[in-house]
């Protein structure tokens, strides 16, 4: 921490100009800092002469979304610098090039993906993605099957475990995620009318206790992949043609579930919104349909992506007997739909809401919103096994949402 010191719109510029040689002299300099998630501070920094751009990433020592009383590991950009390089090279490219990490700085100088909008913003928009699916899926399978046991040598990926512990980021995710939602009070905030709803549904149930300490100790104990750690709608960048995954801060090596259950509770939640939301009337009815192809085909296409690279990829002798992909295969997804109950509970009373649901202008479409959300995702969890296919998903928002 000796030579670290809090970036400004100001300090920024020079600092980009000591570390790399992207700009030319004359550059004229517009700088903002745009960083709207919950750890860092993020500027975008453009030379208005010929537009080239880029971004710094500065972790803070503290929770940004919290303050200076919730201290956290400066150093957690090292690991996502290295994750994001990994990814590229997995991914051909799904994720921003990095320029430099600075660890004294605790710096990422990395690829302004300009012409990308956040996914979530413009799900709210109510905007749709055609090459979504395709993109997203490649990602997840690319970088989950291919960093799994099933393909690595096993020696290897056991390094890569090693080099990708985590444990400050885990404990924020076994904590937000899998222990604060299923009691009261910690970090914990709701609107004052959710509160008796949340005691009764989800707190005082000890079956849906149970199978969130199932969870939780899932996501603590299976080393299966090399996650995202944090893959909902807020990490992607998207536009018309394209898909690029942003923000693997949280990376570690934890169960596949996670990633794939993150991505789709973040779906759901956006159609939740828009199906009781009041905002751009006009574009409901496209929007809520694409929405439910999108989650179903998530499911669909990623799992077949599984199931067809297996044959290509795998190199273990025993995961290559008859039955095996089948049965690796059911497993991610039944845990899929029980992680992604759990996201959808922790988005709506723990510490980190989404805009989905918290910006729904209207009080009686967001209470509704917000208690279908906390319903169906009990029934994700308590029965994720009947949760394997995306049909599951649109017969279970078809139940619930009406
Ligand atoms: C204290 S961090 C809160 C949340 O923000 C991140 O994006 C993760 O989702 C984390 O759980
Ligand atoms: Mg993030």
């Amino acid at each position: 921490m000796k030579n670290y010191y809090e970036l400004d719109t100001e300090s920024v510029m020079d600092y980009v100009n000591s570390k790399v040689d992207f700009f030319p002299k004359d550059s004229k300099f517009e700088c903002s800092e745009i960083g709207d998630g919950n750890l860092n501070l993020v500027f975008r920094i453009k030379d208005t002469n010929n537009g080239k751009s880029l971004i710094v990433k500065q972790s803070l020592p503290y929770v940004r979304a919290a303050g200076e009383d919730w201290p956290l590991d400066i150093g957690r950009g090292e690991i996502e610098s290295r994750i994001l390089d990994l990814e590229y090279k997995l991914t051909d490219g799904l994720v921003p090039r990095v320029y430099l990490y600075d660890g004294d700085m605790c710096c990422m100088i990395m690829e302004d993906l300009y012409d990308y909008k956040i996914m979530r913003y413009g799900l709210i928009e109510r905007e749709t993605y055609p090459n979504f699916v395709e993109q997203i899926s490649d990602f997840m399978v690319k970088t989950l099957l291919l960093t799994s046991d099933v393909v690595m040598e096993h020696k290897e990926k056991k390094d890569l475990v090693k080099n990708f512990i985590n444990p400050e980021l885990c404990e924020i995710t076994e904590d937000l995620v899998y222990t604060e939602p299923f009691n009261t009070g910690a970090r914990n905030h709701m609107e004052e009318n959710l509160v008796d709803f949340h005691r009764k549904h989800i707190v005082d149930d000890p079956v849906l206790a149970m199978e969130a300490a199932r969870l939780k100790f899932d996501f603590m104990n299976n080393a299966q992949a090399l996650l995202h750690g944090d893959l909902h709608t807020g990490s992607i960048f998207v536009n018309q043609d394209h898909t690029r995954v942003i923000d693997p801060e949280f990376a570690f090596y934890g169960p596949i579930a996670y990633d794939i259950g993150a991505l789709v509770a973040n779906l759901i939640m956006s159609y939740i919104s828009a199906f009781y939301g009041t905002e751009h009337p006009e574009r409901k009815e496209d929007f809520c349909n694409w929405m439910l192809k999108t989650i179903k085909d998530t499911v669909d296409v990623t799992k077949s992506k599984f199931l067809s690279e297996w044959d290509d990829a795998v190199t273990d002798l025993m995961a290559k007997k008859a039955g095996f992909k089948e049965y690796w295969t059911r497993d991610v997804f039944v845990n899929t739909a029980g992680v992604s109950g759990c996201e959808m509970i922790r988005r709506t009373v723990g510490f980190a809401h989404v805009k989905d649901l918290d910006a729904m202008e209207n009080d009686e479409a967001r209470y509704k919103a917000k208690t279908t959300n906390l319903l169906m995702a009990k029934e994700l969890i308590i029965n994720r096994t009947d949760y394997i296919d995306g049909q599951g998903y649109l017969d279970l928002i078809a139940k619930y949402c009406q």
